[in-house]
C-alpha cells in the first residue's frame, strides 16, 4: 500500500485530496498547522486507512525537517508528496500592497514548498521511486490585476515544477503540477483576512471548481502506470476562460 504526504490537508484542496486518496486505499501523512483539524481528520480517515499527522508551519525550515524525520518506521516511506499548502494574502495594486502579505506568500507558497521537498526528497531518492504533485495555479500561468505577488509565487511554483522534473529525470521520481483556476475553498477567506461576505462573492454567479474536482485529478495522476507522468495540467471550471475572464450570471 502506498503512502502519501499531503501539506495543507486541514482545508480545501488538500483535505479533499486526503479523502480521495484515503478512499483509494493510500496511507496518509496529513500536514497543517491547525491541530484540532488534524485530529478530526485522523479520527475520520482512520476508519478507512492508516493515518498519521504532522503539525508544522512550512515556513520553519528546522521544524519541517524535524517533522519529517519524526515519522516512525511504519510511515518512513513516502511514495507521494502533494505540495499543496499555500494561500493568497491580500488583493491590492502593487503600489498599495502590504509587504507582510508579500513575505507570507513568498515564504509559504515558494520557500515552504522547497523546504518540504528538501526534507522528503532524500527518502524518495533512497527508495529509487516517488511522485511529487505540486499545486500551482492558473495564477502561475497568467498574471491578473492586483494578483502581482500571489501570481509571482505561483509562477515560481511553475518554474520549480519544471526544475524538479529536469533535475530528477532518471531517478524514477515523477514530478507534475496541477494548476487550478477558481476553486471554492477557504482561499478567498484567507485572502480577504476573514471577510466571509467578500470571499463568498468571488464564487457567486457561476459554478466554480470544487476541491473534490481537483482531488480526483490528483488521484488520476497517481493512478497512471509508472511510465506515465502528467507533467503539467491546467484545469478551470467551464465558466472560466482565463485568469481574468469568468462568465458570471450566465
Ligand atoms: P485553503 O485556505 O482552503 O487551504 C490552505 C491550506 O494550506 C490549509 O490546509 C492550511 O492549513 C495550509 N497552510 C497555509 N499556510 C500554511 C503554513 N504556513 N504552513 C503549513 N500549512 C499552511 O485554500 P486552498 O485549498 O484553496 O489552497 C490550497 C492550494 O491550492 C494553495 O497552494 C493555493 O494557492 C492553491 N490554489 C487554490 C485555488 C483556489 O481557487 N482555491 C486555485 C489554484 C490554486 P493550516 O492553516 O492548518 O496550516
Ligand atoms: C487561485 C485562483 O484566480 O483566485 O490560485 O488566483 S485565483
Amino acid at each position: 500500500m502506498k503512502t502519501a504526504m499531503i501539506t495543507g490537508a486541514t482545508s480545501g484542496i488538500g483535505k479533499a485530496i486526503a479523502y480521495e486518496f484515503g478512499k483509494q486505499g493510500l496511507r496518509l501523512i496529513l500536514c497543517g498547522r491547525r491541530s484540532e483539524r488534524l485530529e478530526e481528520l485522523k479520527k475520520e480517515l482512520s476508519a478507512i486507512t492508516e493515518v498519521t499527522t504532522l503539525r508544522f508551519d512550512v515556513r520553519d525550515r528546522e521544524k519541517v525537517l524535524e517533522a519529517v524525520s519524526s515519522l516512525d518506521d511504519s510511515f518512513s516511506t513516502i511514495d507521494i508528496l502533494v505540495n499543496n499548502a499555500g494561500n493568497a494574502h491580500g488583493l491590492d495594486p502593487i503600489d498599495e500592497g502590504n509587504p507582510d502579505d508579500w513575505d507570507a506568500m513568498m515564504d509559504i507558497n515558494v520557500k515552504g514548498l522547497l523546504y518540504v521537498t528538501h526534507a522528503v526528497l532524500p527518502k524518495m531518492k533512497a527508495q529509487k521511486s516517488g511522485q511529487i504533485i505540486n499545486i500551482g495555479s492558473t495564477a502561475g500561468k497568467e498574471v491578473y490585476p492586483k494578483g502581482n505577488v500571489y501570481c509571482a509565487s505561483k509562477h515560481a511554483v511553475d518554474a520549480i515544477n519544471q526544475g524538479m522534473r529536469l533535475d530528477l529525470n532518471g531517478t524514477n521520481i515523477r514530478v507534475g503540477a496541477i494548476n487550478p483556476g477558481l476553486v471554492e475553498t477557504e482561499f478567498s477567506e484567507v485572502r480577504f483576512k476573514g471577510d466571509k461576505e467578500k470571499a463568498s462573492k468571488v464564487y457567486e454567479g457561476y459554478t466554480p471548481l470544487s476541491p473534490e474536482d481537483v482531488a480526483e485529478i490528483a488521484w488520476f495522476m497517481v493512478s497512471r502506470p509508472p511510465h506515465v507522468n502528467i507533467a503539467d495540467l491546467v484545469v478551470m471550471c467551464t465558466d472560466q476562460a482565463s485568469s481574468t475572464i469568468v462568465n458570471k450570471n450566465p
